[in-house]
């Protein structure tokens, strides 16, 4: 068993973002079985879920004439558009049908406000609101978290980030994510999350 203050993060492992799903990444299912084989070695497991309501305000969908990973500027900064993808109680929604979630201690859904994507499991896009994932950790003792899952360059990589600054000891592991990509985006989320101290496993 691994310590009592380290948490494992599992995010976003759902159908969409696995081969065949709306924003498929690729190899995201080949993470399935060792984060599988993983998670009951912590003590304490949490796994995100991107959870949009239909008409997401990140959805290229419902903006007029934009293209799927095109950028717009939201109220709170620039926002890649996405397919329509994750949306709340959709099959693309649902985790992995291999993922065994049994063990989940907590499941964190994020960017269920029309208005407000949400990468990170602790704030939202706009870096302000808070999914409660933190007060979660700190109340039950948390001092490291591990992070696996999709996609590295998105979803990891702002929750990295995040639990990084917040003054938690932050490893990604790697070889446990997969990553979307789009114009340099890995390489950019890499570099970010070195210089925020998060260590790479
Ligand atoms: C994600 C794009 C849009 C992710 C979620 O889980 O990395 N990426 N929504
Ligand atoms: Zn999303």
């Amino acid at each position: 068993m691994r310590p009592v203050t380290e948490a494992i993060l599992v995010i976003d492992v759902q159908n969409d973002f696995c081969p065949g799903g709306a924003l498929a990444v690729a190899g995201g299912n080949e993470i399935v079985a060792p984060i599988n084989a993983m998670v009951p070695q912590f003590a304490v497991r949490v796994f995100t879920q991107d959870w949009h309501p239909a008409g997401h305000s990140s959805f290229a969908s419902q903006h007029e004439g934009a293209a799927p990973y095109s950028m717009t500027e939201m109220a709170y900064g620039p926002q890649v558009l996405w397919p329509d993808h994750c949306i709340i109680g959709s099959e693309g929604a649902g985790f992995h049908s291999q993922l065994d979630t049994r063990g989940a201690d907590v499941i964190i859904r994020k960017g269920f406000r029309r208005e407000i994507d949400s990468y990170s499991a602790f704030f939202e896009n706009d870096q302000t609101t808070p999914t409660g994932l933190a007060g979660y950790l700190r109340t039950r003792g948390i001092e490291s978290v591990i992070l696996v899952g999709l996609a590295t360059d998105y979803c990891v990589n702002f929750s990295a980030v995040d639990a990084a600054r917040l003054g938690f000891q932050v490893t990604v592991v790697e070889s446990l994510c997969r990553a979307i990509d789009l114009d340099g985006s890995l390489s950019a989320a890499k570099d970010g999350m070195a210089a925020a101290g998060v260590r790479f496993a």
